[in-house]
């Protein structure tokens, strides 16, 4: 490899190029005298002098935002351990060995059920510290840290559980055993499946970090609004060194530094290993992340060596030392754990003889054993205890460990730790001995779980120091009072109609005014738009409400002239999040959980390009609907063919079909300013009032036409998912026919029906679908009750009583793919016939884009009439001619595939 501009200086500057060592020793002498005299203050002061005058003369220093690879703690400033570590010794040996023999006894019931040992092992004492001394509970007087525990690490946050008495042995036994009797313990962390432990769902690599950045400032949003005091709550995240590969896990680090978000602190540990090998083999992961958090402004701590190393850098006269440290890269490391100390010695050392003379007086065991600073109770404490008492920006502590601590033989830092879900006879006494458990050589084999007397000092100390952090982590609590949501009445201007053509964007923004202007739930409404605004129409709200910003607004905005100008405020009620849907998704979810991470409900109402949700952050939707989020996510700009101009990139037709595969998610697809005013209302009322653990997904679009009158009686269908809208003007002809229309295909379906009613004399009526989703879940459900209870009087979905007493062809035309109709096929009487928008988009206008697809009224018709032929109801020879009339060209291109 070529050397490049850093590398030829990294040589430069190498002590072993050090060629007049005297005079170097002088300034450092020097160096040392300020410091001790005049303070850390006045050396900055001089070095940087010196730094601005050499770069005056010529002299330019490799840029770098690297400290040395030592931690960044010194020793001095290490406070005194304030617990008892021979007792926390103990408890956090148990813990090992439960969260271990829970993976080991799954495992040997049921082979292949899963479940880790390694990645709880190596970041055992990162979480050990933090419950001892820094986690704050939700108990009396506290509000209590929000924590992201690493997923893969949950066997050992069960096992702490269970010393605490708050786990039982059974549970235990059913680690990733859920469905037997008397439940079990998920795999991960998972609220919808353990609603009163879990908090947040980490286990999709990459969803924590970004969600604890946006908690974080969440946090500060509810505490400058004036909706909750959050300023004793912290936000923890821990995270794996290899998840930081995904761009979730850093993608939003700018931000927590921007809003100087100090209630911020990310854990990482470093065990230098994921799931197939080393995180960076050839380089340094630890050296990469403090580059781009310090880059990003974070304050970066380093806890990569134990006390044991204390002694040898304090020896390390030559710098070489650091020098060794800094140069050998992850792979290296990575092999020091599984050779010996011997080798460790010769081939660490030994590279520099100066070195070997540092450890002389230490045996090869002793210098296998020389403790990584992650592992060090003292270096974590000091590390965490900077964290919490930094100001004005969040913390990040990068803290070296070894992966499968303990395991010794059994996985111990070799590249298949990860996987290893399997311990032998003496393998188990191995970690056992090491670990001090009180367990006889007989029962070793099954591994069972240990728990000390409820009055041994182990106990005691565990839970005084839970009592003094105000109770026990993780605890899941939430509200249950129900909210008082506002009448329909507040949306009577949506049931008149109007024969001004708007959009159901429009209408959806107007509606959103109306929210944030109540008096009872105005407060609580929380507007997320990731650089979207303008394309909603929603650029009125920023003046009316204001953009949220903790600093509010330090400049004049160049629009401050106009009436709706740019206006960031500190109690700003928008979340205008920057084009990024991943971060929106993250405030929409610290916002839809308040009610439980909080005890404070926020209503939020995340405004999005549909196309960019659910195919770009549709893990994020779906940690949401675990998370038991309640809001609602509206697809802006949606329709494939209602989206002008766009094309294939931005033209969504699918998203209802993604969406239909998250559980708890109610979708909506409506046409109309009544049915968008008549759903949002029920949401808020099913969400906040009854308060069903259920969130929405409503789609919008921007094409303008008159809004109907509300008719009567439809409130019912529009949320069931299907109503009549228009009855037939010809209703005894015997030709019939039922058009299922939704968003603005409404307006063609409409049309057709008009066609079909003049020229073709069938009788048409005309149905607004408003969720093909709640129609086949209700008809599933029924279906299900009676395959299930065949003695009983069979029920009847509601898509089956409504259409018993119809007669006629179905057909159904939307601006989404074919499958979202044909979810409710095998209930139509008959058959639907379906028209969608199958295949990649194209930008041109409606009404070529509506063709293309073969959605138009004219296609509508020409379905129709095709299924009247099948049915033997008309002529074949009638299609014929209508393909000529309605100027059809057999021969276009076929959407799906073009
Ligand atoms: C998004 C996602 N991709 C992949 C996985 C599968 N997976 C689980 S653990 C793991 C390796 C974790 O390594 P690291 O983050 O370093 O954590 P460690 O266990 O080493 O602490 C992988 C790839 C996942 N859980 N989530
Ligand atoms: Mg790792």
């Amino acid at each position: 490899m070529t050397e490049n501009y850093l590398d030829k200086l990294k040589k430069e500057l190498s002590p072993l190029n050090d060629f007049d060592k005297e005079e170097t020793q002088e300034w450092i002498e020097a160096l040392d005298g300020v410091i001790k005299t005049r303070g850390v203050q006045r050396a900055r002061y001089l070095l940087n002098q010196l730094l601005q005058k050499g770069f005056q003369s010529g002299l330019t220093m490799p840029f770098t935002a690297n400290t040395p690879y030592i931690n960044t703690i010194p020793v001095e400033n290490q406070t005194a351990y304030p617990g008892n570590r021979e007792i926390e010794r103990r408890i956090k040996s148990i813990i090992r060995w439960n969260a271990m023999a829970m993976v080991v006894r799954a495992n040997k019931n049921h082979p292949g059920i899963g479940g880790h040992i390694s990645t709880y092992a190596s970041a055992a004492t990162l979480y050990e510290v933090g419950f001892n001394h820094f986690f704050r509970g939700k108990g009396e007087g506290f509000d209590g840290d929000l924590i992201y525990f690493q997923g893969h690490a949950s066997p050992g946050i069960y096992a702490r559980a269970f010393l605490e008495g708050r786990l039982n042995f059974k549970q235990l036994e059913n680690f990733r055993h859920e469905l037997r009797k008397g439940g079990g313990l998920s795999s991960y962390p998972h609220p919808w499946l353990m609603p009163n432990f879990w908090e947040f769902p980490t286990v999709s690599m990459g969803l924590g970090p970004i969600s604890a950045i946006y908690q974080a400032r969440f946090n500060r949003y509810l505490q400058d609004r004036g909706l909750k005091n959050t300023e004793n709550q912290r936000v923890w995240a821990f995270l794996g060194d290899g998840e930081t590969d995904e761009p979730e896990a850093l993608g939003a680090i700018s931000l927590a530094a921007r809003a100087k978000l100090d209630n911020l602190i990310f854990v990482i540990n470093c065990n230098l290993q994921r799931l197939d090998g080393p995180v960076r083999g050839n380089h340094k992961i630890v050296q990469e992340l403090e580059r781009i958090f310090r880059g990003a402004g974070w304050n970066v701590i380093k806890a990569l060596w134990g006390s044991d190393w204390d002694p040898l850098l304090a020896n390390d006269d030559t710098g070489l030392l650091v020098q060794r440290m800094n140069e050998y890269v992850d792979g290296e490391s990575q092999k020091y754990i599984v050779e010996s100390g011997e080798y460790v010695r010769k081939t660490f050392f030994g590279k520099y003889p100066e070195l070997l003379k540092l450890v002389e007086h230490l045996s090869d065991e002793q210098v296998w054993k020389l403790r990584l600073g992650g592992h060090d109770p003292l270096k974590v404490y000091s590390a965490f205890k900077a964290a919490t008492e930094n100001q004005g920006s969040p913390t990040v502590i990068l803290a070296r460990t070894i992966k499968g601590y303990g395991l010794g033989e059994a996985g111990e830092g070799k590249n298949v730790t990860h996987q290893v879900k399997k311990l032998n006879e003496d393998e188990l006494k191995d970690f056992r001995d090491r670990f001090d458990i009180p367990i006889p050589d007989k029962k070793i084999e099954d591994a069972p779980f240990y728990r000390p007397a409820k009055d041994s000092p182990e106990m005691e100390y565990l839970h005084e120091m839970r009592k003094r952090l105000g109770g026990y982590v993780p605890e899941r609590k939430f509200v249950n009072l129900p909210l008082t949501v506002p009448s329909i009445n507040i949306f009577n201007e949506f049931f008149k109609g109007s024969d001004r053509p708007v959009s159901t964007t429009m209408a959806f923004v107007r509606m959103l005014t109306i929210l944030m202007k109540d008096t009872i739930l105005g407060k609580k409404i929380v507007p997320i738009v990731p650089d979207e605004a303008r394309t909603f129409g929603m650029e009125s709200l920023f003046r009316q409400f204001g953009i949220y910003s903790h600093i509010g607004q330090v400049y004049e905005p160049v629009d401050a002239d106009l009436f709706l100008f740019y206006r960031e405020a500190k109690d700003g009620q928008i979340l205008e999040e920057g084009i990024t849907e991943a971060g929106s998704m993250a405030s929409f979810t610290a916002a839809g959980t308040s009610y439980a991470s909080h005890g404070v409900d926020t209503i939020p109402f995340f405004i999005y390009y549909s196309m960019f949700g659910f195919q770009r952050i549709g893990d994020q939707i779906w940690a949401f609907g675990d998370l038991r989020g309640h809001g609602f996510l509206i697809g802006g700009t949606f329709g494939r063919t209602t989206l002008m101009g766009e094309g294939l990139q931005h033209a969504d037709g699918h998203s209802h079909l993604l969406a239909s595969t998250v559980p708890n998610l109610i979708t909506y697809d409506p046409a109309f300013a009544y049915e968008l005013a008549i759903i949002i209302q029920d949401g808020i009322r099913r969400m906040y009032k009854e308060r069903e653990d259920v969130f929405y997904y409503i789609t919008v679009g921007n094409e303008n036409y008159a809004m109907p009158a509300k008719p009567a009686g439809v409130k019912e269908g529009i949320l069931k998912g299907l109503y009549k809208f228009k009855g037939s003007s010809q209703k005894n002809k015997k030709l019939k026919a039922h058009l299922f229309g939704s968003g603005s295909l409404m307006n063609e379906t409409l049309r057709a029906q008009t066609i079909l009613e003049k020229n073709y004399k069938v009788s048409t009526e005309v149905w607004s679908a408003t969720s093909y989703k709640e129609l086949r879940r209700d008809a599933l459900e029924a279906e299900r009750f009676n395959m299930l209870n065949p003695n009983t009087k069979p029920q009847k979905s509601y898509l089956e009583s409504r259409l018993e007493d119809e007669s006629g062809v179905y057909v159904a035309v939307s601006d989404n793919i074919k499958a979202i109709p044909d979810q409710i096929a095998r209930w139509i009487p008959g058959g639907l016939f379906t028209l969608g928008t199958d295949g990649y988009g194209r930008s041109d206008t409606r009404e070529a884009t509506r063709r293309f697809f073969e959605i138009d009224a004219e296609i509508i018709v020409l379905a129709v009439l095709t299924q009247l032929v099948k049915r033997g109801e008309i002529k074949k020879n009638v299609v014929v001619e209508a393909i000529n009339d309605l100027k059809i060209d057999t021969k276009k291109a076929n959407p799906m595939v073009s």
